[in-house]
């Protein structure tokens, strides 16, 4: 397994984002885990994951999956706008690469500068980086493309993602990563995913040397990933 992934995981576990329980999700579906972006609220959490962003995206672009000129980093209101603002900053202070960052309002500011978009001004050819939490079923996706669209000509390189919960979309075998890449076009990357961070997850203890992730919830994901879940 990547160190990254490890190192991800360890991180996710510590800051208490990703949490066990009995969830509900935005799709109705009832997950015994849960990834809580909201958990990134102090300014060292939020530091550290701009920086695994970043990480992220400079391996993609050695990899040849993201262009090595982004112009803009945009985060969706409201969770994606600290994620882009941190992944801005930490590819110009890790990789030497400044890339504007954007977000889009709630609603529309008609004084002033008005717009619906804050940060560097979407224009005609842009290349956008869109930067996200977690997908599940790729609604929040949907919602935000159609909006970039509206506002200028761009052309959205990516999606960065913290964690791909590999989900089946409904009456489907292909995950919401598989179905929001063919119908948009364009790569969507998760830091990890979900399979990662179990079998990460069962090796990190906690300050009393038990492991987070016990037997009990690793039977509950996997009898969780065995119905919702897509094959690796
Ligand atoms: P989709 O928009 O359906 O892909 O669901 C992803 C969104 O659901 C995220 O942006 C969150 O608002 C929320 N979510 C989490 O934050 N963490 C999870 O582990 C699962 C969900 C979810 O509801 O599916």
């Amino acid at each position: 397994m990547a160190q990254q992934d490890i190192r991800f995981t360890e991180f996710l576990l510590k800051t208490g984002a990703l949490k066990f329980g009995s969830f509900t999700l935005k799709s109705g579906r009832i997950s015994p885990y849960f990834i809580n972006a909201g958990a990134f609220n102090t300014g060292a959490r939020i530091y550290e994951l701009g920086r695994f962003y970043a990480n992220r995206i400079e391996q993609a672009m050695a990899e040849g999956k993201l262009p090595t000129h982004i112009d803009t980093v945009f985060g969706p209101a409201y969770k994606g706008i600290p994620l882009a603002v941190t992944t801005a900053m930490a590819l110009y202070q890790n990789h030497g690469l400044e890339v504007g960052y954007t977000f889009d309002r709630k609603e529309r500011k008609d004084h002033g500068d008005g717009g619906m978009m804050v940060g560097k001004p979407l224009e005609d050819g842009m290349r956008v980086l869109l930067v996200d939490d977690v997908m599940t079923a790729g609604t929040a996706v949907r919602e935000v493309v159609p909006k970039l669209k509206a506002e200028a000509n761009v052309e959205i390189v990516g999606l960065v993602l913290s964690v791909d919960r590999m989900e089946r979309t409904n009456n489907s075998d292909s995950s919401a990563v598989e179905t929001i890449q063919s119908e948009f076009g364009f790569p969507v990357l998760a830091i990890t995913n979900v399979r990662e961070l179990f079998e990460a997850g069962q090796a990190i203890t906690k300050a009393d040397g038990t492991p987070y992730v016990t037997e009990t919830i690793m039977h509950d994901a996997q009898q969780y990933l065995a119905q919702y879940g897509v094959a690796e």
